[in-house]
């Protein structure tokens, strides 16, 4: 999906217009995959853009940063700060948000602590990552050759650049294989999640969904989607699911900042049919709660205006 350019990019503490948000060829994070990311949305709300759960996106990229001994320069509270007054510069209603926390131009080499640590933040306005028409009806995924990182390999806990190898390669299989998206097993045989997005399945009326330790992302949307049906009064259980249980879902759906919540039709070409009633209930109130018609959880919203 083609980016739109918006004004500025936040760079190091400035901002700086968008065709100037330049890094030299011999960055640290080019060559080795050494960054941490984040990906955060902003919606439009009757008081203006808000972005969701912008906080906790900021602590995760923090704690990926932790995770690969990257001493961020920023504070979770700056950082926080910072994204606000990008989103507002920029005069977008709704955007995706894009900060990465990387490693400079400099040093070369398989050492990374004598590199300094950068931060960008940029913002763009970013439609349906699977498109309007997978939210809508649902996409087809295909169990992937690839298994996930193991944990012991990379810290799946972290939103590291250098991961999402592992991921693309997961989806151009699904795509030339002409899929939508893929899912990825991990070393065990057990469900972990998708390419960019976790994963939940639904039986006999019970939302089951990989725990972390299948080497799943702690996804800040599968954590909202686990509080919002369980107020809705539906049981949510954390389990192993095996691909034979995507064969077998009544329901079957995945989770992510840049996805949203989008329908699964089949796995494997084994059909789940049109979007179900739980599934269309979550997706339904996930769209009102980010757009801030939701009041029970306003505290997730921040509104860069206030
Ligand atoms: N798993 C992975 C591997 C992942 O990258 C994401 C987010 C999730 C689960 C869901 O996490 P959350 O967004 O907190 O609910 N993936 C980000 C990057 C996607 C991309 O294609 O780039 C995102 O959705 O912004």
């Amino acid at each position: 999906m083609p980016i739109q350019a918006t004004d500025k990019i936040w760079m190091d503490g400035e901002l700086v217009a968008w065709d100037e948000a330049r890094v030299h060829v011999l960055t640290h994070t080019l060559h080795y995959g050494s960054g941490v990311f984040e990906g955060i949305r902003a919606y439009p709300t009757k008081n203006g853009p808000a972005v969701f759960r912008l906080t906790d996106h900021i602590k995760r990229l923090h704690d990926s940063a932790d995770l690969f001994l990257m001493d961020m320069p920023y504070s979770v509270d700056e950082l926080v700060e910072a994204t606000r007054e990008t989103v507002r510069v920029n005069n977008v209603e709704s955007c995706y948000i894009r900060p990465i926390a990387y490693l400079g131009y400099g040093e070369m080499g398989l050492n990374p602590l004598p590199c300094e640590v950068k931060v960008s933040i940029a913002v763009w306005p970013w439609g349906s990552y699977l498109g309007d028409e997978g939210v809508r009806n649902g996409v087809r995924m295909k169990v992937s050759s690839w298994r996930r990182i193991d944990p012991n390999v990379n810290p799946v806990a972290a939103k590291g650049t250098g991961i999402y190898v592992n991921s693309q390669l997961a989806k151009v299989e699904a795509l030339k294989a002409g899929y939508d998206e893929a899912i990825l097993l991990n070393t065990h045989g057990f469900v972990a999640e998708c390419t960019g997005e976790n994963l939940f399945v639904v039986k006999n009326g019970v939302m089951i969904t990989p725990p972390l330790s299948s080497g799943a992302l702690e996804g800040i949307t599968r954590a909202s989607v686990i509080t919002i049906a369980r107020d809705l009064g539906v049981e949510v259980r954390e389990d192993n699911l095996l691909r034979s249980d995507l064969y077998l879902a009544d329901e079957a759906f995945l989770t992510g900042t840049a996805a949203e919540i989008v329908p699964m039709r089949s796995v494997d070409d084994r059909e789940i049919g049109d979007p179900g009633e739980i599934t269309r209930k979550i997706q339904e109130t996930y769209f009102a709660v980010v757009h801030g018609e939701e009041d029970r959880y306003k505290d997730w919203l921040d509104y860069v205006n206030a």
